[in-house]
């Protein structure tokens, strides 16, 4: 068993050394090495005082995430927090001075292991913060408790509700560090605790009183914190029980305040919430691990890059290079195109400086950085070119022959395809090892996914590039395969496909869309479809009808083909699915000429219309996600189910407190979804074939993420 407490001492102090690589979570046995190595520096004679620090990049990232799943009941839950309450209360106690000397972060069970402590010091480039609800949970080891104790209960509404780390210097200003040093921490942190030793003193944060002035405004905050969150948190309960807790700590003793912590927190460690957000925590860290693509992959160094096609997707993309601080050429046809490109992306830095977000200096330092051009002058010196012209299998062919002719032969040579055949376009550059698919999502610069699309001859290198010029652009890549739509719109086909098809039947625009936002959804379909354009939808439909296929098996709806017919593509001229108030305008109105569409498109299927349940349209969509994704995944399309949650979380908006399309048919039971899915191929017809790994895994027991699952 590796030390995961180093002890050592130093003038009369004893350095408490956390070794528990990589981010020294808290386990169990952690936890006790902690208190034993406390224990013994109180005991040492040898010893005035002692200094708990962090090996390595961080201190204490909080409590290791994989416990919680080990717990089972409440009552598991209440003595686990329990034990760590005492154990806390055991540091607080102890007789001699005991420092916390943070670098990196303190993150939940870390922040509240050093208020446990007698003094806290940082170096200028730590933070602390208590993110536990970003994993649907409360700070379970006395944070709601102390840290109002040492901050107030404002700035520990803000932090705990969240979740959001703050820098070492803001710490110092709300009174939860004692002192921030810019460097040598361990030098700071031994001299404290002999300042304190020689006036023998101790500070136990659970002693900081809270005035009844204090109490009172703390109350209101919560007040206020609580209406703030009624609109905010859709969905996520654990926001309003850390008010709960911290309220707990205005009105009770600090003992009575901790139990109500531990049963507050015993409820969310418990919640679907809970689980589902601390599935995405370990997706998200897992997608970028490709299997047979080593760690130690050679990764290519991306210093300047260009992007060709500055229409929405272009123009976004050259944004998030700039935004990276890469410089990059924007190429366009002629200067007309370039000059709406330009204009795109000096209109949404605007609105980012009008809003606040971004000064007029790194406006123009930004801006600066991308090139406008109509010619390849210049590729023969980028590292990478994204692809970003019109869907058309044709003109992008014709632009990668050229990109091969004037890029250098390591060049990364990326399209922004979002569903046509990446080795076509390999084959057609010349360099097929060079090859990717790097599928942004509109807005391009602010949509955080990248989903990274492997043909058959990309190199490794290629695609462990592109993961970590995903991280550097502030992306969450994903590797998938190349098949048509990849995972993310081809998976999107059959969402789509039941709204289209749920109109038809009798539900309303606003109505479906109603009964995915409440689901959690940020928008629904058609509001999505509005936003993005339902002529780029219609276009590729008509492309692929050209060539014989459909995004999706089953009826093709018309109603958004006679839309686009109309010209209304959405909020860019004023009319889609809904109405607006000008185009390009966002205030919308339902419009029932829609429904009189609808009508006339059911009629031609033979289609009879009648109320449709909000339940229902829920039930079909998310169950065509998730028939579709096992699809996906039995073809080797996504390598993991964590991968299609984490694409759908951060693509589409699926809501993060549900886990994604697959951890959430897993909470429904796959042998209800497959249940659906036989009543819908009875209903509807023969496209609603179960996938077969559905059909194992029922047959197996198990869910999409291995666990056993209760038969329907
Ligand atoms: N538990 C278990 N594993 C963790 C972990 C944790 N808390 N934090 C990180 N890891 C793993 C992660 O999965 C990855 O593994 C590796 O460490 C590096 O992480 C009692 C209830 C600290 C800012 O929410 O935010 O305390 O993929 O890739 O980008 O009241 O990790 O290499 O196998 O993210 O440098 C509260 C969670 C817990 C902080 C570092 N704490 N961690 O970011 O590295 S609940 C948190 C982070 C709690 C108490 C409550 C980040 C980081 P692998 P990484 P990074």
């Amino acid at each position: 068993m590796p030390t995961l407490v180093h002890y050592d001492v130093t003038d009369r102090v004893a350095l408490l050394t956390v070794d528990n690589p990589p981010v020294n979570a808290l386990t169990p046995a952690l936890w006790n090495a902690i208190d034993e190595a406390v224990a013994r520096g109180v005991a040492d004679e040898a010893v005035d005082g002692m200094v708990l620090i962090g090996a390595g990049s961080t201190f204490i990232a909080g409590a290791d995430i994989k416990i919680f799943d080990t717990l089972r009941s409440r009552e598991q839950c209440l003595e686990r927090s329990a034990a760590n309450h005492a154990l806390l209360a055991r540091l607080e106690n102890a007789t001699k001075p005991l420092v916390a000397a943070i670098h990196g972060n303190a993150l939940g069970g870390g922040l509240e292991v050093a208020m446990a402590c007698h003094f806290r010091i940082a170096v200028v480039s730590a933070h602390v913060g208590q993110p536990e609800v970003l994993l649907g949970i409360i700070p379970g080891a006395g944070g709601t408790q102390r840290l109002p104790r040492l901050s107030g209960a404002a700035v520990a509404l803000e932090m705990c509700t969240g979740g959001k780390p703050v820098s070492a210097p803001d710490a110092l200003r709300a009174g939860i560090l004692d002192q921030v040093v810019d460097d040598d921490l361990r030098a700071g942190a031994i001299a404290l605790v002999n300042t304190r030793a020689a006036t023998g003193q101790i500070r136990r944060t659970r002693d900081i009183a809270i005035t009844p002035t204090e109490a009172a405004a703390g109350l209101a905050a919560c007040e206020k914190t609580r209406a703030a969150l009624g609109t905010a948190s859709r969905g996520s309960r654990a926001p309003f029980a850390v008010v709960d807790a911290i309220e707990a700590a205005l009105t009770l003793p600090f003992d009575a305040g901790s139990a109500r912590e531990r049963e507050l927190s015993a409820d969310c460690i418990l919640s679907t919430e809970s689980k589902a957000l601390r599935h995405l925590f370990f997706a998200e860290r897992e997608v970028s691990k490709i299997p047979d693509i080593p760690k130690d992959t050679p990764v290519a160094e991306i210093r300047r890059a260009a992007v060709v096609g500055a229409g929405t997707m272009g123009a976004g993309i050259a944004m998030t290079y700039a935004n990276a601080g890469i410089p990059v050429l924007l190429k366009e046809v002629d200067e007309a195109a370039l000059e709406r490109g330009m204009a795109t992306i000096r209109r949404n830095y605007e609105s980012s400086v009008a809003k606040g977000r971004m000064t007029p200096d790194a406006l123009a330092r930004t801006i600066a950085r991308i090139t406008p051009t109509t010619s390849y002058d210049g590729f023969d010196s980028v590292d990478v070119v994204v692809e970003a012209v019109f869907e058309n299998m044709d003109l992008k062919k014709a632009t990668f022959a050229e990109l091969a002719g004037v890029t250098r032969a390591e060049c990364l040579l990326a399209s922004n395809s979002s569903t046509l055949d990446i080795d076509e376009l390999a084959t057609a550059s010349g360099r097929p090892a060079q090859v990717i698919g790097h599928h942004y999502f509109s807005p391009a610069n602010v949509m955080k996914l990248l989903e990274i699309v492997r043909a058959r001859a990309t190199s490794k290198e290629a695609v462990a590039t592109s993961l970590t010029l995903a991280k550097r652009l502030g992306k969450v890549g994903v590797v998938v395969g190349n098949c048509f739509g990849f995972v993310a719109n081809r998976m999107l086909a059959y969402y789509m496909r039941e709204a289209y098809l749920l109109l038809e039947e009798g539900g309303t625009v606003p109505q479906i869309d109603r009964a995915l936002v409440e689901f959690g959804f940020p928008v629904g379909p058609f509001g999505m479809q509005d936003i993005a354009g339902i002529d780029v939808g219609t276009r590729i439909r008509q492309y692929l009808a050209s060539l014989g296929k459909t995004r999706a098996e089953g009826p093709q709806s018309e109603v958004p083909d006679e839309l686009f017919a109309l010209g209304r593509y959405g909020q860019k001229t004023g009319a889609g699915w809904y109405k607006y108030d000008a185009p390009g305008g966002r205030a919308r109105t339902p419009d029932p000429l829609i429904d009189e569409i609808a009508t006339r498109a059911a009629a031609r299927r033979g289609v009879t219309r009648g109320p449709i349940e909000d339940a229902d349209i829920v039930a079909r969509i998310t169950t065509a996600l998730a028939n579709e994704g096992a699809r996906v995944l039995e073809e080797g399309y996504a390598l993991r189910p964590g991968d299609i949650d984490v694409i759908y979380v951060y693509g589409f908006g699926f809501p993060r407190w549900r886990g994604g399309p697959m951890f959430y048919a897993d909470t429904v039971g796959l042998p209800v979804i497959l249940a659906r899915v036989r009543e819908y191929r009875e209903r509807f017809g023969d496209y609603w074939r179960p996938a077969p790994l559905l059909e194992r895994l029922v047959a197996e027991g198990r869910g999409f993420y291995g666990q056993a699952q209760r038969s329907a």
